[in-house]
């Protein structure tokens, strides 16, 4: 009997982990379809990288404890809405939210909740729109919705971002008030600079626009 209850649970974990990895691929090849049709009809890459990533048992059960989740399959199920994880690195903040709108304008997903840390950023200067999305997956005998978690940001962010974890666990979590002040400080460095690089974008966008009215008008002739 114990075997036997061994083998089902395997089956139960293997079923619910493969869940996870099947609602990334759905997520995955709906950005991959966005980013193939941007560069091939709007000449225009708007997004720079895609990384996905299933949270690992640590980090679950770290988590179910901090945050008194029942320990069932269940009880993960429906209060972990990060197990599957996609993160979008955009080019500028404009395209952030182009990328969000489209993808959370698609059908066969249901937006559960959006988090805005780019309009209202973290006390710590953490800067990236987050989105929990529900997406249905369609298996051998039964269709599956999974939640997954959109990160979306522009590159500086994620280099603020990816730095500040670094140093945050370096200081093992007793980081010093002057260190944390210039932490939020490099953020808001960080977003003068995604501001910076947008206008210019915009700038240069425009001088093309002129260079290539004018060689029409120069054909036409
Ligand atoms: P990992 O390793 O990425 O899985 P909760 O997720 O429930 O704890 P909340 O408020 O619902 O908290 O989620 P929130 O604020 O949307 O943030 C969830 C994820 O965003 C985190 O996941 C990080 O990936 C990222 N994040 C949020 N705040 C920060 C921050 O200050 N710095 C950095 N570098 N990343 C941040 P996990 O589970 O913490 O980690």
């Amino acid at each position: 009997i114990e075997q036997q209850n061994m083998k089902e649970l395997r089956v139960e974990l293997t079923r619910f982990m493969m869940a996870y990895k099947f609602a990334l691929d759905e997520i995955g090849t709906k950005v991959r379809i966005l980013r193939e049709e941007f560069r091939l009809i709007h000449e225009y890459n708007p997004i720079e990288h895609v990384n996905t990533r299933i949270k690992s048992p640590e980090s679950i059960l770290k988590k179910m404890h901090k945050k008194n989740i029942p320990t069932t399959l269940e009880g993960i199920r429906e209060n972990m809405r990060d197990i599957a994880g996609i993160r979008i690195t955009c080019s500028f903040v404009s395209d952030i939210y182009i990328i969000s709108e489209m993808i959370q304008a698609q059908s066969d997903i249901e937006v559960i909740d959006v988090k805005d840390y780019i309009q209202n950023p973290k006390p710590n200067g953490y800067q990236s729109l987050h989105v929990i999305l529900k997406i249905p997956v369609f298996m051998s005998d039964r269709e599956e919705h999974v939640y997954v978690e959109m990160q979306i940001r522009t590159i500086a962010m994620d280099f603020w971002a990816s730095l500040e974890h670094k140093i945050y666990y370096k200081y093992n979590k007793q980081v010093p008030e002057r260190l944390t002040n210039e932490l939020r400080e490099a953020a808001f460095t960080a977003a003068e600079l995604d501001r910076k690089m947008e206008r210019l974008n915009k700038e240069i966008n425009i001088l093309k626009e002129i260079e290539h009215d004018d060689q029409d008008i120069l054909s036409l002739d």
